[in-house]
């Protein structure tokens, strides 16, 4: 096995967890948070930088690279790591989460789903056999089982035959890949019904895969709903392996799912929400555009070490939005991905140190969504 949990110490009085993943790209920390990186970059960071702030593994998406450069290029290159000059953990999503939020230009069949490109319109598809064997020419150290990401609200029946079909092709998917230096996840979908979930997981777990995704949540579904399935499924996979939360990272979710036994996190949240003026602090959120800010000589936030406050005040990054400079881009993605490789250090900590109860009722006492 490539990709394998080390359990270091469960928290006695929720399902916190700090653990190790050892990767053929290193042994990471967990709890963890993943920038994402969808199309060979997380945007306008640099990999030295993104390896100066704490990043251990990295997202990037099959979807996007097997349309634009194609998987070719990248084997090409020698793999993704190489491709884009990042020494760190990699994980791929299969590309089934992108390719369904693409609404009218997809049709699903048992086989898999065929699509226009978003990019030229031209005719494309993808299925767990496709989605395996392009995960492999990308050589991420993890790759993920290609699923369907069922929308909120489905019915009851959508999301029945919607996860028999995910757990067809993730068995698919289990067959196809070959690789002996790439880990596979599966990933529990089941919509908002938790039958559906246990017979999911169940049914993952028979398939014995390096770890398990929780996948179809943060999808518009309120935030006491996602708590109530995670705090379901996470009990039925295997304490041995690493639990991995897709697409979730703010700051009240991260603390919430750790606390539910999640050791891995992804979102764009962080480097999306840099780009429109917004920064994220343990108090909530900082619009730096704003007009209060203009003459702040503070950093964006007091107390954090990232590069960005401590050489730069409020008030310039502002200038800098006002501007349209790309600096200004740069800083607070900066910012943002080091509070929440911070924070989920902070977490890991907490729990090895037995206080992360209280950690999370500080953060909770601090923090204004
Ligand atoms: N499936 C996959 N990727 C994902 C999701 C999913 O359900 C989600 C849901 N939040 C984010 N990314 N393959
Ligand atoms: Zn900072």
């Amino acid at each position: 096995m490539v990709i394998t949990y080390e359990l270091q110490k469960e928290c006695p009085h929720t399902g916190a967890r700090a653990g190790l993943l050892h990767t053929p790209h290193g042994t990471f920390k967990t709890p963890m948070f993943m920038p994402v990186g969808t199309q060979a970059t997380v945007k306008t960071m640099s990999p030295e930088e993104l390896k100066e702030m704490g990043a251990q593994i990295i997202l990037s998406n099959t979807y996007h690279l097997f349309l634009r450069p194609g998987p070719e290029l990248v084997e090409e290159a020698g793999g993704l790591h190489r491709f884009m000059n990042w020494g760190g953990g990699i994980l791929t999503d299969s590309g089934g989460f992108q390719v369904f939020s693409l609404g009218d230009l997809r049709k699903i069949t048992e086989e898999g789903v065929a699509f226009r490109s978003h990019i030229d319109g031209s005719k494309k598809f993808l299925s767990p056999e496709i989605a395996t064997r392009v995960q492999e020419q990308l050589g991420a150290d993890i790759a993920m089982a290609f699923d369907e990401c069922i929308p909120y609200p489905a019915d009851y029946a959508y999301a029945d035959r919607s996860t028999a079909r995910t757990t067809r092709w993730a068995e698919r998917c289990r067959k196809a890949h070959t690789s002996p230096t790439q880990g596979m996840f599966g990933i529990v979908q089941g919509g908002m019904y938790k039958d559906l979930r246990t017979r999911s997981a169940k049914e993952l777990v028979a398939m014995d895969f390096d770890g398990y995704s929780i996948g179809g949540l943060s999808v518009g579904e309120p935030h006491d709903i996602m708590y109530d399935i995670l705090e379901h499924t996470t009990p039925l996979l295997p304490t041995n392996k690493a639990r991995y939360l897709m697409g979730v990272g703010t700051p009240d979710c991260l603390v919430e799912g750790v606390a539910r036994g999640v050791d891995m996190f992804d979102c764009v949240f962080p480097t999306r929400v840099a780009r429109n003026g917004m920064a994220m602090t343990h108090n909530g959120r900082v619009t730096i555009k704003n007009a209060t800010y203009a003459h702040d000589w503070g950093p964006i936030e007091e107390g954090c070490q990232c590069y960005a406050c401590r050489n730069y005040s409020r008030a310039y990054i502002r200038h800098l939005y006002k501007a349209e400079e790309i600096l200004a881009f740069r800083l607070v993605s900066y910012h943002n991905l080091y509070f929440l490789l911070h924070f989920m250090r902070q977490m890991r900590a907490a729990i090895l140190e037995d206080r992360f109860p209280a950690f999370r009722d500080e953060f909770w006492a601090a923090y204004k969504k």
